[in-house]
């Protein structure tokens, strides 16, 4: 990773996330036709809610995309989201930075918008599509406020169902509610992804959002948010893994236990830790 770094920071990172079966994976391919059409080269992270021990919607993805197989300028890796190391949203993370680094101009992340590390994920994208569907009981008020807080572009797909008006009309109507920071108004987008159906229309307003980020020169301030919130993530990752090797096996639920039976404190217990991690060498004396 660090000797990749350097060469990474080209590529634009497009987040995808909603509901399972909104249709995020038809999107992407759609999407990843007309990038590839526009002669930019494709990568896609799909991280999916599955398990690695079923691996059922991974292989799905796989198939659903195998018509890009025969195109080595479409690179696809689908990620399991349960047992990677240093938590999900760094796992995807350094991934993005390897295919950015690697040389791909557009790099578009899928993920299931339900918990904080999706969240996350789809915060480390320059640009974040959130989809909705109409009906489902999916309504806008139903979800969660952190991931309309981050849509750059809202689409609103399968609108060949009923109820895509009334999606958007909560939509607009949230958005009157308060205005973003930055100025922007995020467009919203129906489109039929299955017919690729608005997907041209999509991908304009993706282009709108990085024409505005780099009129205001917001780019860059995004990235630094960024970067200051996977900084102290990592920072914290290295200073836990410093801990535990300086603890050793087994130490940490035998402190647990002297705490439960009150025979220490937590408090003075995590400030005797915390002093000694960045000590050196030294170990953690009982
Ligand atoms: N009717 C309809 N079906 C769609 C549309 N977009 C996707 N689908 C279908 O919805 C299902 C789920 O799509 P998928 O892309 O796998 O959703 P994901 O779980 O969010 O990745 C698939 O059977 C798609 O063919 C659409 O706009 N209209
Ligand atoms: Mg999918």
């Amino acid at each position: 990773m660090k000797a990749l770094f350097p060469h990474s920071g080209r590529a634009r990172v497009i987040g995808l996330t909603g509901a399972p079966g909104s249709g995020k994976s038809t999107l992407v391919d759609q999407l990843a036709r007309i990038y590839r059409k526009q002669d930019r080269t494709v990568g896609i992270i799909a991280v999916d809610p599955t398990s690695p021990y079923t691996g059922g919607a991974i292989l799905g993805d796989r198939i659903r995309m195998q018509d890009h197989f025969s195109d080595p300028g479409i690179y696809i890796r689908s990620m399991a989201t349960r047992g990677s190391l240093g938590g999900l949203a760094r796992t995807t993370a350094d991934v993005a930075t390897v295919l950015d680094a690697s040389g791909r101009d557009v790099i578009l992340i899928e993920t299931v918008g339900v918990g904080q590390d999706e969240v996350d994920i789809v915060r480390l994208a320059d640009i974040t599509i959130v989809i909705l569907v109409p009906g489902m009981g999916d309504d806008v008020q139903t979800i969660k406020a952190g991931i309309m807080e981050i849509a750059d572009v809202f689409v609103i797909n399968k609108s060949d169902r009923e109820g895509a008006e009334r999606v958007e009309r909560e939509i607009r109507a949230l958005q009157s509610l308060a205005a973003r920071q930055d100025g922007w108004t995020p467009p919203i987008v129906k489109t039929v992804a299955s017919e690729g159906t608005g997907v041209p229309e999509l991908a304009a307003a993706v282009a709108g959002y990085e024409a505005y980020l780099q009129r205001e020169n917001l780019a860059l301030k995004k990235s630094v948010e960024n970067w200051q919130e996977r900084l102290v993530e990592m920072l914290r990752d290295a200073m836990l893994e410093k801990a535990r090797q300086q603890l050793g096996d087994g130490r940490v639920a035998q402190m647990a236990a002297e705490v439960a039976e009150h025979k220490r404190d937590p408090y003075t217990l995590v400030e005797e830790i915390a002093a000694k991690v960045g000590g050196g060498d030294r170990t953690i004396s009982d």
